[in-house]
């Protein structure tokens, strides 16, 4: 990407889009693009089309997304499939008609069957049934990888994919009730300890798996995949680590100095017992995270201390 090539990057206000926009500043890019979604409501097709035959994008980093934890992810299960599609299909589409030379596009490791073997490897896909607490946002991602995959194949479009697994980061989400497990520990966590309270509530049995990517490593990654990697196939974003959400628990209350007890809700759902990248293809393109989760939840935490929870 040339410096002062014109970049969009939609989903600007999100964790994932504010993070690119940081890192895209930082490295010196001079024209970038974003509307409020005031402006240009990403799910409607005539206002997406406007936009980008008015602007005329060189390059597109599509972070735009709705997004949530298991509970969102389970509660709103039409408003997951609908707007992700819309809001992809659109993108995508008017980036191939305005001739955008490259677009990167997020999705997520829920993609993959749910009793896939792990690592997970990018060849995974489409090989077994999904999790349901997530099928329609996976269903509606996949849908996306499979429109850059057949723009590339049918119209030359230069169309990537990227995978990354869980995340966590400045911007997160912290409603208890729409929040990743990370944000909603942090959360719940410090509370706990400012208000000596002596037990934290950790949802579902605490055995599942999960990796977890600070969204500074995500954006340096899709950064370096926009001017590294140019092939049909999607490519996983991660760390290789994995840690028990009981694990994560004890972690942050380390972190955040909490002496407390954890307390499992086994009303909640569990999800996926494991989601573990396989991080090879990345790796072998020459790309490794560098915060690891310790150094990611102290960076974090340093807000979390700053935030005022209503209850
Ligand atoms: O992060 P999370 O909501 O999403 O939950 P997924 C991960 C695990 O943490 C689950 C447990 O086993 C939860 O039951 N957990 C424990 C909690 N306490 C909490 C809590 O207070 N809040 C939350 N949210 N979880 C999402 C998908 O799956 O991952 C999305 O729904 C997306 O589609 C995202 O792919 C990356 O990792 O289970």
């Amino acid at each position: 990407m040339e410096k002062n090539a014109k970049i969009y990057v939609a989903g600007h206000r999100g964790m994932v889009g504010s993070a690119i926009i940081r890192k895209l500043q930082q490295l010196g890019y001079t024209n970038i693009i974003t509307r409020p979604s005031a402006e240009v409501d990403l799910r409607n097709q005539q206002q997406v089309f406007s936009f980008f035959e008015q602007e005329k994008p060189d390059y597109v980093f599509l972070a735009a997304a709705k997004v949530g934890g298991i509970y969102a992810n389970n509660t709103y299960r039409g408003e997951f499939l609908y707007d992700n599609l819309m809001i992809e299909s659109n993108i995508i589409h008017a980036a191939y008609v305005n001739k955008v030379k490259k677009l990167l596009f997020l999705g997520s490791s829920c993609i993959y069957p749910r009793m896939a073997p792990q690592p997970l490897k990018e060849s995974y896909l489409l090989t077994g049934v999904l999790e349901y607490t997530n099928e329609p946002y996976a269903i509606a991602k996949i849908a996306g990888i499979k429109l850059c995959e057949n723009y590339r194949l049918q119209y030359g479009c230069n169309f990537i994919s990227v995978m990354p697994t869980n995340l966590y980061g400045p911007n997160d989400n912290y409603d208890l009730n729409k929040s990743h497990v990370l944000p909603a520990l942090l959360r719940k966590i410090h509370t706990a300890k400012i208000k000596n309270i002596p037990t934290v509530e950790v949802w579902g049995s605490g055995s599942p798996l999960r990796e977890f990517l600070h969204v500074d490593d995500l954006s340096e990654a899709s950064l370096f995949l926009m001017e590294n990697y140019s092939e049909s196939e999607l490519v996983n974003i991660g760390t290789g680590t994995e840690i028990t959400i009981k694990d994560l628990a004890l972690l942050i209350m380390r972190v955040a100095d909490y002496k407390g007890e954890i307390i499992f809700d086994s009303s909640k759902p569990d999800g996926t017992p494991r989601k573990l990248m396989d991080v090879g293809k990345l790796t072998a393109l020459g790309w490794k995270a560098k915060i690891t989760l310790e150094e990611g939840i102290r960076m974090v935490y340093k807000d979390v201390e700053k935030m005022n929870f209503e209850e």
